[in-house]
């Protein structure tokens, strides 16, 4: 009371406030007026920041958390009074002609479209320095997963407008970032020229931590090192919605006839493959919540999609979090809990929190609820007594549980791909992965960067190349499939229709040989490949690619993930390429080539 003098009239709104909900702690142990005064302002500066980044401001964070910290307490199941199924969606086939046509009206819907990239996690079980999105998707050209992104909505971007016609728009592309990844992600857009994008196209929204709880009766609590300041942890993806809500971005994206929102997470390298059938899903059903699903191993580290029927008739279609499956269907009858089935797969499809949603329903929704999402709280306690924490904790939110608030009439659906096309996230420590159980994936920076070349290698020979069968081997304790490492930009081979139109028959590709095809009129005729090929073209250049290449190549050299002599990206991926000897072939001129050694 003695200090209220020094604060502004907003900032003793905020310190009655914290009164009425039992924070007096926060301040008891202030000394004096005159005694670290600047400090005392700083720390209601940070109080401010807290109020207005949480919808509904800190006395409703302080309110959900003693709700949700009860309930904690009580041992209350979130699910309780649900029984889940299996709910059924779209399975697609790839390269069939229910694909080819989704594909093509993805790719016409793409016009009206604007990405969401959440990148405000650290990665700290990928144990990796950096932020994720600068590490390299495949280590063959050394792009990173950023600019991966960026290409493919480009290209998305440039096939869309060409059905047009003229067109000019281009597609927004929003990244949501936190004080961990801000500067560092901002950095790697400035200093790459934002990978060919517009910079005014790109759009940085960076989510505030929220503050830690030191106990049930959510009494905040003070940083150890810094007793004028509330310690703060993140608060998961789900603050994307009411980031997109309170920047205005979405009424914007609205007013310039956006129709469709598509979210994303930071390493999956596979899944530009799986964005236009899944967008040509939303348009040709009508969904207004499509989620991208790949069939689940029992325990994968990703949610399984479920129905959940509660007893008085509420269903909902929704993910449900790894670590609470298992629970789930052992509470509900399912001695077995989290199980594979007969196909060797879970039941539930495994969630990749790859979202899309309509635009105007969300829109709609989030005007009733500021894109605040349903939360939960994972206290530590010291004992079954459950009366005190190890160390304090915070509530937190998922993206993908946005359909929680909606109505029972929301069209909400999923997409199921299979996994070698869809998903090949990069998230787990080589140790860490190499103690996952047999069958199951690894979703290492290895096995992430072999997915894309697997991937790569099926869908010539689905377009009718012959590419040959992988090797086997083992990199930092994982065995992985080594396909020929086959890359292309996304502007080659945005659809499947791109690449059966760029890729004949009678074309072959050895174990050993790498093929990098970088511009958009190549085309591979009669090529047969032993060795390193890489083809970079001008757009205005027509390549034909033909005839027999054969050369030493590049090797593949083990690395240790304990070698500190070599880069972090390329220990935790525990191989590097040794380049031999290569023929790479560059057409600046336009007009007609053909490269028949
Ligand atoms: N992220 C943020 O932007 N902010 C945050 O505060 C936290 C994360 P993780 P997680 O597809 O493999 C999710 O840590 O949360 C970003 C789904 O919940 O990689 O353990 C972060 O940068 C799960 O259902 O994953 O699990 C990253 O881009 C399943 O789908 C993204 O959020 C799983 O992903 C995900 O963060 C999966």
């Amino acid at each position: 009371r003695r200090n209220l003098h020094l604060l502004s009239h907003d900032q003793v709104e905020l310190a009655k406030m914290l009164l009425n909900e039992g924070q007096g702690h926060l301040f008891e142990h202030w000394p004096e007026p005159g005694v670290d005064d600047d400090k005392k302002r700083s720390f209601f500066d940070q109080v401010g920041r807290l109020n207005s980044s949480y919808p509904g401001g800190l006395a409703s964070y302080i309110q959900n958390a003693k709700k949700l910290l009860a309930d904690s307490k009580a041992g209350q199941n979130p699910y309780d009074g649900f029984t889940p199924s299996v709910p059924s969606g779209e399975v697609l086939t790839f390269g069939d002609e229910n694909f080819l046509s989704l594909e093509a009206a993805g790719v016409k819907e793409a016009r009206n479209a604007a990405f969401v990239l959440v990148a405000g996690g650290l990665g700290e079980r990928l144990g990796y320095k950096g932020i994720k999105v600068a590490l390299p998707r495949e280590t063959t050209t050394g792009k990173c997963f950023l600019q991966h992104y960026i290409e493919s909505i480009l290209a998305l971007q440039e096939a869309s407008c060409k059905l047009e016609g003229e067109c000019h728009i281009k597609i927004p592309f929003a990244i949501m970032t936190s004080d961990d990844t801000n500067a560092l992600t901002i950095n790697l857009l400035e200093s790459n020229s934002y990978f060919g994008m517009e910079a005014s196209q790109v759009i940085i929204l960076k989510q505030e931590k929220v503050a830690c709880l030191a106990d049930n009766d959510a009494r905040l609590a003070l940083d150890p090192n810094d007793k004028y300041k509330i310690q703060t942890k993140p608060h998961g993806h789900g603050d994307v919605h009411s980031l997109l809500y309170s920047s205005g971005l979405l009424e914007q994206w609205k007013s310039t006839g956006r129709k469709w929102v598509l979210f994303f997470q930071d390493t999956n390298g596979l899944l530009f493959n799986a964005i236009p059938s899944a967008l040509g899903v939303s348009a040709t059903k009508g969904y207004n919540v499509n989620s991208l699903a790949v069939p689940r191993k029992a325990k994968e580290a990703i949610g399984g999609i479920t129905k959940l029927t509660h007893d008085d008739g509420r269903t909902m279609v929704i993910n449900v979090e790894y670590n609470q499956l298992d629970p789930l269907l052992r509470a509900t009858g399912h001695p077995d809990g989290d199980a594979n089935c007969e196909t060797g797969y879970s039941p539930y499809p495994g969630n990749i929190n790859q979202l899309i949603l309509e635009l105007g329903p969300y829109i709609e929704e989030l005007k009733k609820t500021h894109g605040a999402i349903s939360e939960f709280v994972n206290p530590k306690y010291t004992d079954s007594t459950k009366t005190a924490f190890k160390s304090s904790t915070r509530l937190e939110c998922m993206m993908q549980d946005y359909p929680k608030t909606l109505p029972p009439t929301a069209k909400v659906g999923f997409t199921v791909m299979d996994t070698w096309l869809a998903y090949a996230p990069v998230k787990n420590n080589p140790e860490d992965a190499a103690k996952v159980p047999k069958g199951n994936p690894f979703h290492s920076a290895t096995s992430g960067e072999m997915a894309i070349y697997r991937a790569n290698s099926l869908i010539l020979r689905k377009a009718g190349a012959q590419i040959s069968d992988p090797a086997i081997t083992t990199f930092n304790g994982q065995e992985v499939e080594v396909w020929p490492r086959i890359t292309w930009s996304p502007r080659w081979g945005l659809t499947f229709k791109d690449v059966t139109q760029k890729v004949h028959g009678n074309s072959s590709v050895s174990q050993r040989s790498v093929l990098v095809i970088n511009g958009q009129n190549i085309v591979i005729d009669g090529l047969s490949l032993d060795g390193a090929l890489i083809v970079n073209s001008v757009d205005e250049a027509e390549v034909k690619v033909t005839g027999r290449v054969e050369n030493k190549g590049w090797t593949i050299r083990p690395v240790d993930h304990k070698d500190t002599s070599e880069k972090e990206e390329t220990r935790i991926r525990g191989f590097k390429f040794e380049k031999v000897e290569q023929l790479e072939v560059n057409y600046t001129e336009p007009g007609k080539h053909c490269l028949s050694p």
